[in-house]
């Protein structure tokens, strides 16, 4: 059976090879895609195959749903084959290395026949690849250490979570460099994407050399990659590349909306610009009859040029926003000041770091109004999970500090129950019902298979004492992947049962992650953005949560840590009759 991540993968590199080859950027964003939704969708392409939707999958149309149909129903791509003969597939491990781009790992393949990393590392250690037209001596060495980082690093994508903070020490230490009047991050990491693959930074400056200068000689740069009067790109000692770019404030607006991005919903920008006679680049719009250039400082002035309301940083990634934009649709996105309630932490009682009073007061300090507090259940035991005695002991300091917080905050009662490996709940319900708000999770056997780890969540969603799955996967980022969950089953239980799907805000969990939560929109399933947190400094993690809602397209309404108290108290008491 093919899986996903193989369809995935080979879409993925059949664009890496079409821009080898030189073919036009949309038929190589097409496959680029293509291959992400797939990675994202939530159920086995087989059965979406069965059921005859493939076409349904966000940028998959007739001719890739063709593809897709010949490698599951054959598990080849005829296709596939024809372009390794023309492009060998080995070439795309050469554009992981750092200033190697399409067109020039072409020309290295066709004047010297290298193919594979082994032989360009070769054949720059023997001095040839500096023979090559616009290459010398200092672009090889270049490559040579490149290629010797990658080995040390790896190419893995960093999450969001490790770069903000970075990017925004490097933004602060440009904004003190004299003349400079504004800093913004751009890329992925302004879309809020939950892994990046390097950094983009805007400066605008009256002079643009002591900001390079200071850029480049900053305490944690290894290596400075290229370097030039407005653009230059600089690797970490961690192995993450930042690139930066400066600018006059008057070009800001079309800079910042270039190098935001994402390439995709840059393509459709151009494309309506070419509609109004404009052509759209990174400097300014020029208009095609030849008159003067229209410059825009600001984001909003460049969609406003394109007939176009301005379009937050997190929805672009034609994923629909154009569409949306131009019929005046756009989501009404849930803001950070709208969240009011945080539904998910920890207390000394488990694994948490302060007690619960400390914890009531850093939230208050925050501006949230009221808490619920929920540590671990008992088959935790790595996590000081709460026997029932201590879950009721444990009440009473609740209460207490509820009554010593005044009576403009309250502190709720919960759990964070632990779903167990044989899908038993781990109190049971006569304590439940005890409890102000009950969170069941999935800590253990993660690994299961689809249908039992599934299996497991559905039933504590259909427990009636259940309000809330807090983080669905597990996944841990980058690289613990979380339990195969059927997501179609999930959501669709979610909507009978009417459970809360939580979206944790911790960096590294970001789960649900922003597909599932636009499908969770879809569905009118309610959410909630909780951090979790283990010590006060983490209820400063809700911005990582708050953008991965907006990713999918979230409105407050839906959010239930944004209603006030009452209206919440009052949902869960009708949620519990039921
Ligand atoms: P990343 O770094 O892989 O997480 O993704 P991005 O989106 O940050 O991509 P990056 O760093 O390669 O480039 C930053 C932005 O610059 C990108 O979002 C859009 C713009 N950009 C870069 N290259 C191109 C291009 O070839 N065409 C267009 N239209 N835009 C580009
Ligand atoms: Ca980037
Ligand atoms: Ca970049
Ligand atoms: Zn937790």
């Amino acid at each position: 059976m093919v899986k996903n991540r193989e369809v995935a993968e080979m879409f993925a590199r059949i664009a890496d090879m079409l821009s080898i080859r030189g073919d036009q950027v949309h038929r190589v964003l097409a496959y680029r895609r293509a291959a992400e939704s797939i990675e994202a969708l939530g159920r086995d392409i087989n059965q979406v195959y069965a059921e005859g939707k493939l076409t349904d999958i966000p940028g998959i149309g007739q001719t890739l749903a063709a593809k897709i149909e010949e490698m599951l129903t054959t598990g080849k791509l005829s296709f596939y084959e024809r372009l390794a003969e023309e492009v060998p597939p080995s070439l795309v491990e050469l554009l992981r290395v750092e200033g190697l781009g399409p067109k020039r790992v072409r020309q290295i393949y066709e004047v010297l026949g290298v193919t594979t990393l082994a032989e360009l590392t070769a054949v720059a250690r023997e001095g040839k690849l500096r023979q090559l037209p616009g290459m010398g001596a200092k672009s090889e060495a270049k490559i040579l250490a490149a290629i010797e980082a990658l080995a040390r690093h790896g190419d893995d994508r960093t999450p969001l979570g490790v770069a903000w903070p970075i990017a925004q020490e490097i933004l602060a230490v440009l904004a003190k460099v004299p003349g400079v009047t504004k800093t913004a991050v751009a890329g992925s990491l302004r879309r809020m994407k939950e892994t990046i693959g390097d950094i983009d930074l805007l400066v605008a400056a009256t002079d643009p050399e002591p900001v390079m200068e200071r850029f480049c000689t900053l305490d944690n740069v290894e290596s400075v990659a290229a370097r030039g009067s407005t653009k230059s790109r600089v690797i970490l000692l961690n192995g993450l590349g930042v690139d930066l770019r400066v600018l006059p404030a008057a070009r800001w607006g079309t800079l910042l909306s270039y190098f935001t991005g994402s390439k995709a919903h840059n393509v459709r920008l151009r494309e309506l610009a070419l509609k109004r006679g404009l052509s759209l680049n990174e400097h300014a719009f020029t208009p095609v009859d030849g008159s003067p250039e229209i410059l825009c400082d600001t984001e909003e002035k460049v969609y406003q040029t394109l007939g176009l309301p301005y379009i937050p940083p997190t929805l672009r990634e034609d994923w629909g926003e154009i569409e949306a934009a131009m019929a005046g649709n756009l989501p009404q996105l849930v803001e950070l000041t709208d969240i009011v309630a945080d539904l998910h932490m920890h207390s000394t009682w488990s694994d948490g770091k302060a007690t619960i009073l400390e914890m009531a007061q850093a939230a208050k300090a925050e501006g949230l109004q009221y808490i619920v507090i929920t540590d671990h259940s008992a088959s935790l035991g790595i996590a000081n999970g709460l026997s029932v005695q201590r879950l009721r002991e444990q009440a009473a300091e609740v209460r207490a500090v509820d009554e010593a917080m005044g009576s403009d905050f309250r502190v709720l009662h919960g759990t964070e129950m632990e779903i167990r490996a044989d899908g038993s709940l781990d109190y049971p319900d006569e304590v439940l019902a005890e409890l102000d708000f009950v969170i069941a999770s999935l800590h253990t056997g993660l690994s299961q298979p689809r249908e039992q780890v599934t299996q497991r969540l559905l039933a504590a969603m259909r427990n009636p004492h259940v309000d809330m799955i807090a983080h669905p996967t597990g996944r841990l980022l980058p690289d613990r992947a979380g339990a195969d969950l059927d997501m179609d089953l999930v959501l669709e239980t979610a909507v009978s049962t009417g459970t809360i799907l939580e979206i944790n805000a911790n960096p590294r969990r970001l789960d649900l992650r922003d597909i599932h939560v636009r499908r969770a929109v879809e569905l009118g399933i309610p959410l909630a953005i909780n951090t979790d947190a283990h010590h006060p400094d983490h209820f400063g993690l809700r911005h990582y949560g708050l953008a991965t809602a907006q990713r999918g397209w979230a409105t407050a309404v839906q959010i239930v840590n944004t209603w006030p108290l009452e209206k919440f108290l009052a949902w869960l008491e009708k949620k519990h009759v039921q």
